[in-house]
């Protein structure tokens, strides 16, 4: 039988190394939102980021995370971006138009502006599906997220270096363009 083929493959690694990383959580359901945070933040020092490295913006409620999430990835340009937010089902339609636009809204952020956004934002029926989400029975979203965008950072680096090695996990502050 031929060989299995074993075509070059690229993927970002899970060191923090001297990425940078914009969060934008939403103050609506904080106190899930706070702990997803927790969450993001426990991902990315245990990855070896510094506070330095993070920059936190907070918006009124999830409706509100898609703009400033743009303008963070415009003005700033990190790495990459986590999006934290919670919606709950209330009585009635709003839930349903607050979650479709901000999942529309942070693809299109990250698609115009090509800064890698992570979706933390719980779409949950109950208040304890969301806090099994957000620490509890399910683990904590925002850890996964973190992950998400420092795999994301570090392999937009790479693309966009034209390189298969993987980001080099410094301090020094050499950022490609
Ligand atoms: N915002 C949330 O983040 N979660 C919700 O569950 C929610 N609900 O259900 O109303 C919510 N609404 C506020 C919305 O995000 C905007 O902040 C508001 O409409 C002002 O633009």
């Amino acid at each position: 039988m031929a060989d299995k083929p074993k075509p070059k493959s690229i993927a970002g690694n899970l060191s923090a190394g001297d990425l940078r990383f914009g969060i934008v959580v939403s103050r609506f359901n904080s106190f899930i939102t706070e702990r997803l945070l927790d969450g993001v933040l426990d991902a990315l020092t245990r990855a070896g980021s510094s506070e330095a490295q993070i920059e936190i913006v907070r918006v009124p409620g999830s409706f509100e995370v898609p703009v400033a999430a743009k303008k963070l990835a415009e003005s700033r340009k990190p790495d990459a971006i986590v999006c934290i937010g919670c919606v709950l089902r209330g009585e009635t339609s709003h839930y349903d138009h607050v979650a479709n636009e901000v999942a529309r809204g942070v693809q299109l952020a990250q698609m115009d502006t090509g800064v890698p956004m992570a979706f933390c934002v719980l779409t949950c029926d109950t208040l304890e599906q969301a806090i099994n989400r957000a620490g509890l029975k399910s683990g904590n979203k925002g850890f996964e997220a973190g992950l998400a965008a420092i795999e994301m950072g570090n392999l937009s680096r790479q693309l966009r270096s034209g390189s298969s090695a993987p980001a080099r996990a410094t301090k020094s502050r050499s950022r490609a363009k």
